[in-house]
């Protein structure tokens, strides 16, 4: 037995080895994937100490600035951004760094050592702060194409497919702080240890469970939804579905990471306020639609799957439901009436 199983049977695999022991089943994986992964892991564990004292820091509350988006900026939003713009700047094989805190992606690299390209929400849910409830970072990995190393052109770099994405990830900053990961292999989960600063193993291949008992959406919007969508609601509270129970955080990281463990659906639709829906395609939806398809859950626009959206800006906005392929089953029904 080699040394990392006799740790995988004490329970304690921290993420750099296992990102390592994956890596390692690549013979021709140069460990630059790696490398870069770790930055995000490090970025990870920097903001959640920065959440975790925000009210003893006085960090809390508005930065004063907006973003692209016209929303006011958070500090810990402005915190967080900068501190995955350090961590990731420094590995040497990011290219284009990209979020939703920047109106423009950021060259860091040309040429073939900057070979990656990471997008990011680095605090999901930040309105949510002031009140103490769970924010996240989301994140995604995607590959410049060699022939655009030495273009100047970033956003063209930048839109690419989520079926392209390498890896895709959030963390959670909840009750406790859980990140999950994918490269494609399954998804991975682990909580971090405060005491020691490590990301110990929780989790591997993670499944989302066939069906759920909930469902998960701002239902303050129902009147401006689908007809689709509100039958589908309609069922969920019908004693033939169970029926559901209902649960809203307002975070999406939050509500997916529960739709995920427990199964069932989370919808953010097309609204009157949002008709082209309100969340990012390119770093929140992708990369929850990634996590999700690797967990054995689906993940759609209410059209079609998220993964083959073409994007066409970086800020562009997309429907999102997502969830357990017994309830996607029954919504996709439910729609299908509509066309
Ligand atoms: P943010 O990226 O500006 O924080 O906004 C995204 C958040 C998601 O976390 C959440 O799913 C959604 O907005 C909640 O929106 P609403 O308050 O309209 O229900
Ligand atoms: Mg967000």
């Amino acid at each position: 037995m080699c040394a990392t199983d006799v740790r995988r049977e004490s329970g304690l695999i921290t993420i750099e080895e296992h990102i390592l022991g994956r890596q390692s089943a690549h013979p021709t994986a140069t460990g630059s994937f790696s490398w870069l992964l770790s930055g995000i892991t490090l970025a990870a564990r920097i903001i959640s100490a920065k959440v975790r004292r925000a009210g003893i820091l006085d960090i809390l509350g508005d930065a004063g600035e907006s973003n692209i988006h016209g929303e006011q900026q958070q500090k810990l939003d402005v915190l967080a951004n900068k501190t995955l713009e350090l961590c990731l700047a420094y590995r040497g094989n990011v290219g284009i760094i990209a979020s939703e805190e920047l109106d423009e992606p950021t060259v860091l690299a040309t040429g073939a050592s900057g070979r990656y390209i990471v997008i990011f929400d680095p605090l999901d849910g930040s309105s949510n702060i002031d009140v103490n409830v769970s924010v996240g970072t989301i994140f995604s990995v995607l590959e410049r194409e060699p022939a655009g190393f030495n273009h100047h052109d970033a956003v063209s770099d930048v839109l690419q497919p989520g079926h392209r994405q390498l890896a895709a990830g959030y963390i959670v900053y909840g009750s406790s702080t859980v990140l999950a990961y994918t490269v494609g292999e399954g998804l991975h989960m682990f909580t971090l240890d405060p005491s020691v600063g490590a990301f110990i193993l929780a989790n591997e291949n993670v499944r989302m469970p066939e069906t759920g008992k909930y469902f998960s959406v701002n239902e303050g919007n129902y009147n401006s939804f689908s007809p689709g969508i509100q039958r589908f609601l309609q069922w969920c509270k019908t004693e033939e579905a169970g029926p559901y129970s209902a649960r809203y955080i307002g975070s999406l990281v939050a509500d997916f990471h529960r739709t995920l463990l427990r199964g069932g659906i989370f919808l953010y639709p097309s609204t009157a306020k949002a008709p082209g829906g309100k969340l990012r395609l390119m770093y929140e939806a992708n990369p929850i639609a990634f996590l999700a398809e690797q967990a054995g859950g689906e993940a759609t626009d209410g059209r079609g799957r998220i993964l083959e959206k073409i994007p066409t800006s970086l800020h562009e906005r997309t429907p999102l439901i997502v969830g357990s392929p017994a309830e996607m089953e029954r919504l996709n029904r439910e729609m299908s009436q509509d066309s």
